[in-house]
């Protein structure tokens, strides 16, 4: 017994984690091809919405002043405000210095001129090499909207497939703003009309299919409001039962829902001025029992709403939970979440995911991710030990391969 208690994993635990590769299921990045929509180097990281928000804290300037600057004066004044004239250790902050010790920089220079000279000196086409070997990823899954003037552009002329990205057909406006996305699809040539008659219910699908069949996407997703609901009579609820569910289990695709967003409290903002309203669980559970043909990839935003989804998941196998997401990817969250998900699921989720909207940020996001969540599972097999349990290298290998890649490419077939 003595030995048992003794007995400690975390050596092995900790090279597995590191080791593993990951399929990042979640991102804001696109390939080399889509030209400026895909983000990286050290201005747009220092300018990623997370920190212009923690920049506001503190400065006084109007809104609009700040958005008439250059992306490089942004930069300028959010690197003295959150890394100079404070301490930056809010996580968003931390990540900034983990990319560029990662990148084997000088962090303690705190030389932004250096940083800026190294971003020059390299192609992004290489820099996307980069920055997947630093992060352990094999492939980025990107967030693909067909509503986006910048992008479909993109996909109506010269897309290619590139094996490090895989495309995620994104349809918010098609539930949060119904109406006038029947006025765009009419423009893109489908005679969808805001009463959703039979007719222009048949027309969003057959616009679902269209980019479904140009995109191949693993998924189809959307960013929903805290007070999302199902059923209810809505045009919102309509479009979910006639068009998204029929689509995704016709092609066998999981639909993804990210629930608890409250959009634009402080429009001022932008992109960072959302925030997070607890949602209701009895809208997942209901879409998970009564289409049990559907398969729902769900992460909610609320911290109040991750107990009930981990139970729910234990109720519905057509539900894998994933991430977390946005507010919640902290180091005190993510251990949180992490171990209450083992606790509940084994080793049958998907524990994180990047969000990230900069290429360098798949670097430090999954470092960290990768720390808390081996320090979780080291508890884990530790646990299981002290019984007589004592895992072996190849069965903690095979768990976390399951976490990090093929519990999600298993689920989306
Ligand atoms: O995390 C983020 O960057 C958010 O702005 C959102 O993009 C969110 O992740 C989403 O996918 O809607
Ligand atoms: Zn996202």
């Amino acid at each position: 017994m003595e030995r048992l208690a003794n007995t400690d994993l975390g050596p092995i635990v900790r090279s597995a984690v590191n080791d593993a590769v990951i399929t990042d299921v979640h991102t804001h990045l696109y390939s080399p091809q889509f030209g400026d929509l895909l983000l990286w180097g050290i201005d747009d990281l220092l300018t990623y919405h997370y920190l212009i928000a923690e920049t506001f804290r503190y400065v006084s300037i109007p809104y609009e002043s700040f958005w008439a600057m250059s992306k490089q004066q942004q930069a300028d004044l959010i690197w003295k405000t959150l890394f100079v004239e404070n301490s930056p250790f809010s996580e968003a902050c931390r990540g900034v210095l983990t990319v560029l010790s990662k990148l084997g920089l000088d962090v303690g220079a705190r030389d932004l001129s250096e940083y800026r000279a190294y971003f020059r000196s390299k192609s992004v086409d290489e820099y996307v090499d980069i920055a997947f070997n630093l992060a352990g990823i094999d492939c980025a899954v990107m967030t693909n909207d067909p509503f986006d003037d910048a992008e479909r552009p993109v996909w109506l002329s010269c897309y290619k497939e590139d094996p490090r990205f895989r495309a995620v057909l994104r349809i918010d406006p098609l539930l949060n703003s119904t109406q006038q996305s029947c006025e765009k699809l009419r423009n893109f040539g489908y005679s969808a009309d805001p009463a959703l008659s039979a007719q222009g219910l048949s027309e969003i699908r057959r616009f679902l299919e269209d980019w479904a069949d140009r995109m191949k996407p693993l998924y189809l997703a959307a960013s929903l409001p805290p007070d999302f609901a199902y059923p209810e009579e809505s045009p919102r609820a309509r479009v979910v039962r006639e068009c998204i569910l029929p689509v995704c289990r016709d092609r066998g695709l999981p639909f993804a829902m990210m629930i608890g967003v409250k959009k634009l409290v402080n429009p001022a903002l932008r992109l960072a001025g959302d925030s997070v309203g607890k949602s209701r669980i009895e809208t997942v559970e209901h879409l998970c029992a009564n289409f049990p043909d559907n398969k729902f990839l769900v992460t909610m935003l609320a911290r109040e709403n991750q107990h009930e989804l981990a139970v729910a998941a234990r109720k519905y196998r057509n539900l894998m939970v994933f991430g977390c997401w946005w507010f919640l990817n902290n180091p005190s969250l993510v251990e949180e979440i992490t171990r209450m998900r083992c606790e509940l699921l084994g080793p049958s989720f998907i524990p994180q995911h990047s969000d990230a909207r900069v290429l360098d940020q798949v670097i430090y996001k999954w470092a960290h991710s990768r720390t808390i969540i081996a320090s979780v599972l080291t508890d884990k097999y530790n646990d299981l030990a002290r019984t007589g349990w004592i895992a072996t290298e190849e069965e903690i290998r095979r768990d976390v391969d399951n976490l990090f890649r093929s519990n999600f490419w298993r689920f989306v077939g």
